[in-house]
């Protein structure tokens, strides 16, 4: 059962330093979820102040309201790209670039595609639900990166429509990240921080719940409970941008 104090940073890394006396090299996984870049200004889609407060996902995040509406799709996604752009990564990006940079961290699993995990530093990423800087052909294999926001609906070299390269609701998340995710919580993982995720969105929802079943430790940071607290270790409740540096500093000092 998870504890859902203040003092559970604390506990967090006491249970931490009890693994790490077990084994030499700990191997830790973060899954993220928007609630990691709402500290850098970019809204998150549930909750309160949420994209779906004011927009309705069934109209812009499915490929139906594509191929019936490609023009506001695009208009949604480009409004969202440049404000994007005028957002830097905060506190809780960077922490995982330096866990990252002392080995400890081995792969950061993200939900988000505003590339601010990159942005950071971050290495050895899986984007599961794709990148909105990219975009894809609805014809041909053809991919193409966007470094600003398209002012109307991007065309292909073939002649066909480009879409945004994201994971919509009703569509398959790759293949091979998929797997390669899989393969990561069931081999890599001794500890998974599931950051900033309201853990409702299959089938990453069910990733926490996969490492834990393969003896990963789960630590969750999310300034709310979520489904996953049911099987955290750890639910750490707070901004992430404001806890998770604590954290990282406290595992950095075990490994000292
Ligand atoms: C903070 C904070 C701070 C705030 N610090 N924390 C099984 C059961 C039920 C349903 C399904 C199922 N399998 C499939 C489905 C259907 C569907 C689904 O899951 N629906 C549920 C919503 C019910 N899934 C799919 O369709 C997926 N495809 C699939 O499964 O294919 C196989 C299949 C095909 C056909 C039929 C059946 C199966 C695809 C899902 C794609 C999701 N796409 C989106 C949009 C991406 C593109 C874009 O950006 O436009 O992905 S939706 C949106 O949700 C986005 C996110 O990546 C995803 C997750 O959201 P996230 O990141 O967790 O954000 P929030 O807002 O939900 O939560 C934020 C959290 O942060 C909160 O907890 C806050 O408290 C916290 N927070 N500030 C720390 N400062
Ligand atoms: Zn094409």
């Amino acid at each position: 059962m998870s504890q859902l104090k203040n003092s559970v940073l604390e506990s967090s890394i006491t249970g931490i330093k009890q693994i790490k006396q077990k084994k030499a090299k700990l191997q830790i996984v973060a899954l993220t979820g928007s609630g990691v870049s709402k500290g850098s200004g970019i809204p998150t889609f549930r909750g309160k102040d949420g994209l779906w407060k004011n927009y309705n996902a069934m109209d812009l995040a499915t490929p139906q309201a594509f191929g019936r509406d490609p023009k506001l799709v695009w208009e949604w996604y480009s409004w969202r790209i440049g404000l994007i752009l005028e957002k830097n990564p905060n506190p809780a990006h960077y922490t995982l670039v330096k866990l990252q940079d002392e080995g400890l961290l081995k792969w950061i699993i993200t939900q988000n595609v505003d590339s601010l995990h990159m942005r950071a530093g971050s290495k050895n990423m899986l984007e599961v639900h794709g990148n909105i800087f990219r975009a894809k052909c609805t014809s041909c294999s053809n991919k193409i990166m966007l470094d600003t926001a398209p002012e109307k609906p991007p065309m292909c070299e073939c002649g066909e429509m480009l879409r945004p390269d994201v994971v919509w609701f009703g569509e398959s998340l790759d293949q091979q990240i998929i797997m390669k995710s899989y393969d990561i919580l069931t081999n890599e993982t001794d500890i998974l921080l599931v950051i900033g995720t309201s853990g409702v969105v299959y089938p990453v929802a069910d990733f926490p719940f996969l490492a834990k079943r393969n003896g990963a430790i789960i630590v969750e940071f999310n300034v709310d409970p979520t489904p996953i607290s049911q099987i955290a270790d750890y639910t750490i409740l707070g901004k992430a941008e404001e806890i998770l540096p604590k954290f990282v500093e406290a595992i950095v000092k075990i490994e000292e």
